[in-house]
């Protein structure tokens, strides 16, 4: 197990040498954000990005992450251009030693929350989800520099997408999945990469859109089309931990014993009522997922990938990007570490 630590580049405002002071975390999860969605990332931009973190004494593990343009989810006539740009960035990111790609599939947005600073009683705020607020909102007159999701959409592609994507159901996006991977997966094999899908967030169809990454049958399908390892996950226990159905311990143990776990997401939820939830303190106590059972099975599996503390609340006065600040991230990290050793060493 290597723990990693998001950092969003130069525009972050935590810098690398923060970041390295975390006990235990010896490499870096990034991107390049400037980029056209579709374009092939120009490689001495990733290159120069390699240097700065390993100026610090880091390693840059995961790229997280590489967007599929809606084209490819669509399935529009234009996608194999796209898809061989897609193949060109992973045999960019083999060829210099970046090992997981992290990606998505979900049509249009991203993760969705529909607060980003929820205030708790001890003054600390995190992400939450709430059903009802979800359907109020009206796209004729959403703002749409909502962070976290449709910020690199104008109005009017919204629209087109979103009636673009009122003729793909779940089954057609499934096949659009497929047909991407069997491109893009021999690719990966032979760069040395691991291609790891993040789960649908909040793993459930919104706005009418199809969501098809949102549960452990979901994850079976997934694993069964291309049977290689550079076909993986990445298992984020907060997205599964939305759905109350999933039995997260039984799904880690399954897939990563099929090693196609090769990065995780270390996160809890708390449920407040029925699909309404927040991120709650990564301890198991405060949340739903039991992470102590997380960690207990990744170490019986005997878990070699990545793993990297996911959203964190805001504590001690911090500001800054949602779910990304430093404090909380480092004290998911410590908790990550105190049971890491506790239960490898007496089980
Ligand atoms: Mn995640």
């Amino acid at each position: 197990m290597e723990i990693v630590f998001r950092w969003y580049g130069d525009k972050d405002q935590i810098p690398l040498k923060y970041i390295k002071q975390i006990p235990k975390v010896t490499g870096i999860v990034s991107a390049l954000y400037d980029v056209t969605v579709g374009d092939i990332w120009p490689n001495n931009e990733i290159k120069h990005l390699k240097e700065k973190i390993e100026a610090e004494g880091l390693k840059f593990s995961v790229i997280e992450s590489i967007p599929v343009h809606e084209d490819i989810k669509l399935g529009s006539s234009n996608r194999d251009v796209l898809i061989g740009n897609y193949c060109q960035n992973i045999r960019n990111m083999g060829s210099l030693g970046i090992e997981v790609l992290c990606y998505n599939f979900m049509p249009v947005f991203d993760w969705v929350r529909t607060d980003l600073a929820m205030k708790y009683s001890d003054g600390s705020n995190s992400l939450s989800f709430d059903n009802a607020k979800l359907r109020e909102i009206d796209f004729e007159e959403m703002a749409l520099d909502l962070p976290g999701w449709a910020t690199h959409y104008t109005k009017k592609e919204l629209q087109k997408y979103l009636i673009a994507y009122s003729k793909v159901d779940n089954e057609t996006l499934w096949l659009n999945l497929e047909y991407f991977l069997k491109k893009v997966i021999p690719v990966a094999e032979d760069f040395g990469v691991k291609m790891a899908i993040h789960p649908d967030d909040p793993p459930w169809s919104i706005f009418g859109l199809p969501r098809i990454i949102t549960n452990e049958a979901a994850l079976d399908r997934l694993v069964r089309m291309i049977d290689s390892p550079s076909n993986g996950i990445t298992f984020c226990t907060g997205s599964f931990g939305a759905n109350l159905k999933m039995d997260i311990v039984k799904a880690i143990r399954k897939f990563g014993s099929l090693d196609r776990i090769p990065f995780v997401h270390f996160r809890n939820v708390k449920h407040i009522e029925g699909k309404n939830f927040y991120e709650s303190k990564h301890p198991t106590e405060f949340g739903d997922v039991n992470m102590y059972e997380v960690v207990k099975t990744l170490i019986d599996i005997g878990f070699d990938g990545f793993i990297r503390p996911d959203h964190g609340r805001m504590i001690w006065g911090e500001k800054g990007r949602p779910g990304y600040g430093l404090h909380d991230r480092a004290l998911g990290v410590m908790y990550l570490v105190g049971l890491w050793e506790g239960i490898s060493k007496t089980h």
